[in-house]
């Protein structure tokens, strides 16, 4: 058994279900290894979006990235598995696709640094509180 097993919040972006990318980004996340516990279409209303991106709200960016992520479905999920946070966030690759390495989901289907595709929890602290704001205990 690993010591190091985490779950983590992954959601596709708007542009993302939009392009048909949900399958691409859930097999690559399978392939990974990683283990999917719970999926759904939703969309984000304008005040669960301001909870999750609340500690951007200073941000000159936030009110067109509050924008985009209520622009149309996204699917929410969770995943499993050795290290989950970091495995995920290094299948995404780096926020600003344009920097993100090619073999990575943002660097190979994106160029845009708010159209990014694909959100990840970034620490065990976020992944607890997003999976919280997302996902009701009866969902798990
Ligand atoms: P992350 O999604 O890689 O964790 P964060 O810095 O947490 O990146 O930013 C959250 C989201 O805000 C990004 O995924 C992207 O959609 C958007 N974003 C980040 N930086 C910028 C920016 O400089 N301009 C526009 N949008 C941005
Ligand atoms: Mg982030």
């Amino acid at each position: 058994m690993h010591d190091d097993r985490q779950s983590t919040f992954i959601m596709v972006k708007p542009d993302g279900v939009q392009r048909g990318l949900v399958g691409e980004i859930i097999s690559r996340l399978e392939r990974r290894g990683l283990r999917l516990v719970a999926a759904k279409v939703m969309h984000v209303d304008e005040s669960l979006a301001k909870r999750h991106y609340e500690m951007h709200a200073e941000k000159p960016f936030f009110s067109s990235l509050i924008e985009y992520i209520t622009s149309g479905p996204v699917v929410a999920m969770v995943w499993s598995g050795d290290k989950a946070i970091e495995a995920a966030r290094s299948t995404m690759g780096a926020t600003d696709p344009i920097e993100a390495t090619p073999g990575t989901i943002r660097g190979d289907f994106g160029l845009d640094i708010e159209k990014n595709l694909v959100h990840g929890s970034d620490s065990e602290e976020s992944a607890h509180r997003e999976i919280s704001l997302f996902f009701a205990d009866d969902e798990l």
